[in-house]
Formats: C-alpha cells, structure tokens, sequence
C-alpha cells in the first residue's frame, strides 16, 4: 500500500529544472559532461563540451516540455498537426538559448570553465532537413505556433542524410552526404517504443463482418516508424512544444535462421531495405520527382502521424464523429496527402465507420497549402505504383473521385470536358492519381502563399474547383520569425530597434512601425549605417575564415541567394554583371566610374538538375575571371560560397544592401527571403512577383526597385509568340554581354562549355530572361544612383524595416488560426 503511494507521489513530483544562475548553469553543465559525456572538463574535447552544453540547455527546457505535453493532452482542446516532409530547422543551440533566455547565463557559465561559448556554437551541424523554401517555412510555423501557444504538433520525417553538402570541383557543382548525425545529436529523444508499425503492398479482400460487407488491406510487408520527439521552445513564454520526426527501422531486424546459416548479407537485407526509407532527403527543390521510395516516404511519415495522433493524444472513448473539432491536419503542399485515403482507411476498415461518416470527418480535418504555380511541380503519381504500394488507398481514392464526379454532375450535367478537367485520376500521359485534385477535394480551405499566388491559383491552376467550391480557396501570405532572422541574426540592428520602439517587438512586430519616425533622425540613420558596416565586417571574416572568398571593403552588398531555378532566374544576375564587366574590359567604362559592388551567390542545384548546374559552373567561372582581373580595379567582385544554408543565410542576409528577387512573374509562389531582407534593411529589387508586391505595396514604390513585366504582359508576350533572339538583336548592351559568355572568355576560350546555356536563352528562354533584361539594367542604374547618397538609402532601408512587420511568421498563423484552423491559443 504505501509502495504505491510513494510511487504515486513520486509520480505528481514536479520536474525540477536547475537553478537559472550562472552557478547552476555550471554545475548542470559539469555533470552533463562527467556523467553523459564520461569526461572530465580537464580532458574533454570541443564536441563532449557542445553536447554537454546542448543538454544543459535541454535540462532547463525540461520541465516546462513535461508540463506541456501533460497539459495539452488533459485539455483536449483543438490543435495542429503540421504534415510536413521537410523542416529545415538551422541550428538549435543560439535559438534555444534565446527562447529560454538563457544565453547570458550560458556565457558567464562558459567563461567560468574556460570555454570560449562563440567556439562551441560554431561546431554545430544544422539538421537540413528540407531543400529551401518550403522547409524553412514549416521550421518558422512551428516556432510562431511555440511562441503564440497554440496546441500544435509538427509531424515530418528524420532523414538520415539532409540536403546535401555543396562543394565545388573546377566551379562545378559536387554534392557530398550530410551526415548531420555523425557527431551526436544532442536535441532529438528517440521513443522507440511509441514506434507504429506501417504497411506496404499487399492485396485487398472483401469479407462479411455480421450483415455488413467490409473491406481489409492484407499487406505484404511492413517497417517500424520511431519517433524522434525534438523540443520547440516559445520565445520567452516558457512555452515548449514538439516536433516529431519519424525514423524507419526494419521490424524484423535480423533474421537469425537465416544468419546461422551463414548468409550474413541475407539476414541484414531486410533491415536495409526498411532502413532506407527514411534515409535521405530527395533534393529536388519546386519540381517533385516521381519516384516510389519518395512515395514511401510519403505514406511511411503521415500513417504514423495520423496513427500517433488517434492512439496517443485523443481521450478515452473519444467520439470520432467529433474529431474536426479535436484536430486539423495542415497538408504542406502535396507531399503528405496520401494522408487523406489513410484517415478514410482508419475509420472505415479499422475503426468500422460507415463511409460517409468517415468522409464527413475527413473533409473536416484536412486544409491543404499549395506552393507553387509551375505545372510540372504539381505532383501526379501513376496509378500502376500507387496500386501495387498501396492497393487499398487506390480503391478509397477511386470511391472518393467517383462520388466527387457524381456532385459534378448534379451541377454542371455530363459536360464530359470539364469532368474530366476535375477528375483525381488523369487519363494522360498514363493513369496518374492528381495529388493537389485529391488535397482540394478532402480540404476544408485550400490557401496559396502569397495574394497573387492565391489569385492565380484561383484563376488559373484550379479555376473548375475554385468555381464548384466557392468560399473554400483562400490566401495566406507566408512570414518568417523574427526570432531567428532578426533577434538572432542581426544583434546590432535588434539593439538599436528595443532602443526605438522599446521591447517586445520580437513578438508583435508591427511595433516596428515605430521606426517609421527614425527615418528622418539623421542619428538614428547613421547608427542604422554603422550596423550595417558592422554587418558587413562580419560577413567579411566569416566568407574569409570558411572560404577564403574575400568580400569588397566598402561595397554595396548585392545578394541572390535561393535554390538554383531557372524561374528564379540567377541567369539576369549573370547577365548584368558580366554587362558590367564588359564594359570595363573593352575600355568603354572607366572602372572607377562602376560603383563597387560585390555580388553574393548562395544556391543549391538539384542533382540531376543539369542546366541548373551549368549556371553554377558559370556563375564561379564569371566569378575567377573578374575577382582576377586587374582592370576592374577590384571593384567587381563576385564570390560564391558554397554550401548555402540556414547558418550562412543568418549572417548574408544582414550584411546585404541589396536583395535580389528577380523571378519572372507569376512563377515565385511567394518566396521568404525577400521578407528575411527587408527586414534587415536591405533594399529590393524585384518583379511584380509572389511576395515582392506584398512588400512594395508595404515599403512604397520609392523604397522598393521595381522592373519586369507583369503576369499579364508574361501570358500575352507568350500567346503572341516569344521569340528571345529579337531581344538580343535590338539590346546592344545585351548582345555584348551573351557575345562575351559564348565567346569563351570565361571558359579558357573554349566556347563549348556554356554554349548550352547560351542557346537556351537565344532559342527557348522559356523564363524570359532576354525580355526583362533592358529594364532590369535600367533598374539597376537607378540602384547605383540612389546608393550614391547614402544618407538618402539608409532612410529607405530604415522604411523597409519599419513598414514589414506583417511579415512575421506569428501574422501568418493569425491568418491560419483565424480563417482556417479555429484553434485558440491554450493560455
Ligand atoms: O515554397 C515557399 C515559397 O516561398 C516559394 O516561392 C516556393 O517556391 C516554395 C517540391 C517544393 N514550392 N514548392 C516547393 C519543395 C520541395 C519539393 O520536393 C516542391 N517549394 C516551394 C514557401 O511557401
């Protein structure tokens, strides 16, 4: 009797963190070391003392992620599941710190053993586990969703290997394994046993069950989904929530018979091959490729979401009918939407709903987000794979597309065009299960990331559903948090903004307004100028120590740093500098009447993505003969660091004058980084594109470089017949600059090596870079001219600052939570 009371106390124990003094710090930090490490400080090295560090960090958020998680089951209140493929977090040591506020304790604390904090931040691997913008999204979300206590979950996958790591060979593009794990991973907690079993293959079979037929799903194989629960800590509310990332392990790990006798290779195959699902990360960026372990992928990570969810955080007895109010499931693009069939299997085969119940629930707790506009972007998988992996969705889906069709129907009659217009499954090229058809039809909202990417999403990608459902298609406009790309990134511009405005900006950035009257106190714009500089002086030893790329002193900072994509458009860039650079080899400019300018690339290329690359190799090779020549005076300078990153991103992009965002329009979905610019007070110049018209309308067109067609002009250009050598014949400044390319200039003189690229804009150019190249000239003389009064640009920069608050990623999920989740926030 008393046993189980002790324990029952022992049980309503509080968890204790440790003292928040400097003290505490370091006797938590000490024992980490001895006792988890098995060193001692005398004899550890710089990792055993990261570590060390990462689980003091841990120990302080403890108690506070317990209590959490405790309380967010006990309300049963309605919450997020966030489904997310990619997370692309950056490091998780300086922003927890910051979260928990203890990073001046942990500075003391460092000193006090000897060891430099600044060191061990640096050894910190980022877990990259997403490709770009997508990623980076999901990582802000779960951080406003921490910081604003929203009952949330974040559901994703651990891929052994991230984004790869970039290197250069000759300029050209290597890719090399990221093998973020090696060194240990301080901030994950395995539960292997929480695992869920998920199942593949197989067949299904009708059988009775009393006087109703039913379906079940006879698999043919199946692997353990092991949870990795990953802390996400509010911004100084001693809010912690979880992100949960699903590792695959085989379930039969060994086979011991086959082991004894003496096929080894055989025994561990099966271990293997259920191991690699969750191996790596696919690193295509805004273009899917159709591959089946990408589907297993898929499937593997949201039927273990959705499974954990209805087993492990709904009540006892709970009432599934009920469960919209309980949940909503947020699809991050295409990519986890086999969720759908999965809840209609769970609650029709395995709970024993009736159909249409079962369907009434699902449409209630799904909204999907769509990313991008470029067709073959929209993910499609073939009937013929989907059916051999995963026979019984194929059936549900079918059900669900026939029962669809049947409504489309009853509105518009057999108009057989349009039917087939909406129909899930595609007829051609083969049978293709429509994967944005499937999330719009089972979504309760339907949101773009941008209002002109929601607009054209209405009116151009998914006009027949926006009509069938009208009221279900909205927008919300992406953020980004200003924890990381502010607080954290930019010390010196978040001092001089708490200076301004007072604190709390950090978690209502609108406050930021309040700069709007520094603009005009030349004070405060010279202060705004010498971060700036401070910046730059950073960035400089940072490109010096990891690359050894050597920034311009006294530049204006010109940064395109984004995936590698020809939409995106990284060629302009090319093309305007090498313009530049023309004019001073043929002696027609003075270089010193060119403004120094250095040029900052940062971009991943798909692997199998070969003009993409082709660009890469361009960009370093226009890059080795400008930095070298002497003509220029050093007053060109074009570096390209490879491996561009989260950690990277957070010391470019406050060093930067000026952000180039220069897609052709109605391509960028919305794009982030030009927010994370601005932000920092870096000037844009862009298209009318995504984002950027969201921010010009905010900064004002005198604080913002517009240039480019518009959609419009893109879509009557083309139905008029784009023909780019028309561009190149009449644009003198144009035909020298692609002249000097395919000449050989920046390939040793041989005019092989970028001849495609050339060919490409001079015959195809489906992304209109000849078209916009004359105004994106004109745009960047006006550039170089409003650099010239410095004075003038600060106050403009100020403005930017001043005028983005709706940019913050806690914005964005006010939208979400007022317009499409319901789910208050659990004060
Ligand atoms: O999503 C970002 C947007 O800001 C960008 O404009 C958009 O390009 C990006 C398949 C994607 N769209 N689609 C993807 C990523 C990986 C993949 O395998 C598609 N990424 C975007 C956030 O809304």
């Amino acid at each position: 009797m008393s046993e189980i009371r002790a324990t029952h106390t022992l049980a309503l124990a509080p968890v204790i963190p440790p003292a928040s003094t400097v003290d505490g710090f370091v006797q938590e930090f000490l024992n980490n070391l001895n006792f988890r490490q098995g060193v001692a400080l005398s004899s550890s090295s710089q990792n055993d003392r990261y570590l060390a560090l990462a689980q003091t960090v841990r120990d302080y958020l403890m108690a506070r992620w317990l209590e959490d998680q405790r309380a967010q089951f006990e309300r049963q209140s309605k919450g997020v599941c966030y489904l997310s493929a990619e997370y692309l977090l950056g490091r998780q040591l300086d922003n927890n710190l910051l979260a928990s506020d203890l990073g001046g304790i942990a500075a003391e604390a460092m000193s006090v053993c000897g060891i430099d904090l600044d060191e061990l931040r640096g050894l910190e691997v980022e877990p990259g586990l997403g490709n770009g913008g997508l990623g980076r999204l999901a990582a802000c979300f779960v951080d406003s969703l921490a910081t604003m206590s929203v009952p949330s979950i974040g559901y994703g996958i651990r891929y052994e290997y991230g984004i790869f790591r970039q290197t250069f060979v000759d300029g050209q593009q290597a890719e090399q394994p990221d093998q973020w794990l090696a060194l240990g991973s301080p901030w994950e907690f395995p539960h292997p046993e929480a695992a869920q079993i998920v199942s593949f293959g197989g067949h299904t079979e009708r059988y009775q069950d009393g006087d109703v037929e039913r379906t079940r799903w006879i698999p043919a194989w199946n692997v353990q989904a092991v949870p990795y629960n990953y802390m996400v800590p509010g911004y100084h509310n001693g809010r912690v929530n979880t992100l949960r990332l699903w590792s695959a392990v085989a379930t039969h790990a060994f086979d011991l018979r086959i082991f004894n006798s003496g096929d080894y290779a055989e025994a561990v195959r099966a271990q293997t091959f259920a191991s690699n699902i969750s191996k790596v990360l696919y690193p295509e960026d805004s273009t899917p490729q159709g591959k089946e372990l990408r589907l297993q992928q898929q499937y593997f990570f949201v039927a273990a979401s959705v499974s954990d969810f209805l087993d492990h955080h709904l009540a006892d007895g709970f009432d599934l009918t009920k469960l919209p109010d309980r949940v909503i499931f947020q699809l991050n693009d295409t990519h986890p939407v086999i969720a759908v069939p999965e809840l209609m299997r769970v609650l029709v085969d395995v709970r024993g709903l009736e159909w249409d119940a079962a369907w009434e629930i699902t449409r209630g707790c799904f909204a999907y987000t769509c990313h991008t506009l470029l067709p073959e972007a929209l993910e499609e998988w073939s009937v013929d794979l989907l059916g051999r992996l995963l026979p019984r969705h194929l059936e549900i889906i079918y059900r669900i597309n026939e029962e669809f069709l049947a409504e489309v129907r009853e509105t518009y009659g057999d108009d057989e065009l349009r039917i087939r217009n909406m129909s899930i499954i595609a007829e051609h090229p083969e049978r293709a299960i429509r994967m944005a058809y499937l999330a719009t039809v089972a979504g309760a909202k339907v949101n773009g990331v941008a209002e002109l990417h929601s607009q054209l999403l209405r009116d151009k990608v998914l006009p027949d559903f926006a009509a069938f459902f009208p009221g279900k298609f909205t927008n919300v406009t992406n953020g980004v948090t200003p924890r990381r790309f502010l607080r954290l990134a930019n010390p010196g511009l978040s001092s001089l903004i708490t200076e301004a405005v007072g604190p709390g900006w950090e978690t209502d950035l609108d406050r930021l307004q309040g700069l709007e009257a520094y603009a005009d106190d030349a004070g405060f714009r010279t202060a705004f100028a010498e971060v700036k500089a401070q910046n730059k002086v950073r960035l400089r030893h940072e490109l010096l120590a990891r690359d050894g790329l050597v920034v311009g002193e006294d530049h204006l900072m010109d940064v395109m740093v984004k995936r590698l994509h020809e939409y995106k458009r990284q060629m302009l860039k090319v093309l305007h500098i090498v313009s530049l650079y023309e004019g001073i080899a043929s002696g027609r400019v003075a270089a010193a009447e060119v403004t120094p300018r250095t040029f900052i690339f940062g971009a991943k290329a798909a692997p199998g993505y070969a003009m993409a690359k082709r660009i890469i190799h361009l960009i370093n090779a226009v890059g080795s003969v400008i930095n070298d020549d002497p003509r220029v005076e050093g007053r060109l300078k074009v570096l390209f660091p490879p491996n561009y990153n989260v950690t990277l991103a957070e010391r470019v992009i406050p060093a930067a004058d000026l952000s180039e965002q220069i897609s052709l329009a109605g391509k960028e979905a919305s794009g982030t980084g030009n927010m994370k610019f601005a932000l920092n007070g870096a000037l844009t110049i862009g298209t009318d594109d995504g984002a950027n018209v969201e921010i010009r309308r905010l900064v004002g067109d005198e604080n913002f470089f517009l240039f480019g067609m518009t959609e419009p002009e893109v879509e009557a250009l083309w139905s008029t017949g784009y023909r780019p050598g028309e561009f190149y014949q009449a644009d003198e400044d144009l035909r020298r600059a692609l002249d000097l390319i395919a000449s050989g200039a920046f390939s040793g003189g041989d005019r092989s090596t970028f001849e495609p690229v050339v060919s490409n804009l001079l015959y195809d150019d489906r992304f209109m870079v000849l078209a916009d190249f004359a105004e994106y000239i004109r745009a960047q003389r006006e550039v170089d001219a409003a650099y010239a009064d410095q004075d003038a640009w600060n106050r403009a920069a100020i403005l930017n600052v001043a005028r983005c608050g709706f940019f913050s990623s806690d914005r964005s999920m006010r939208d979400y939570i007022n317009g499409i989740w319901h789910t208050p926030p659990a004060l």
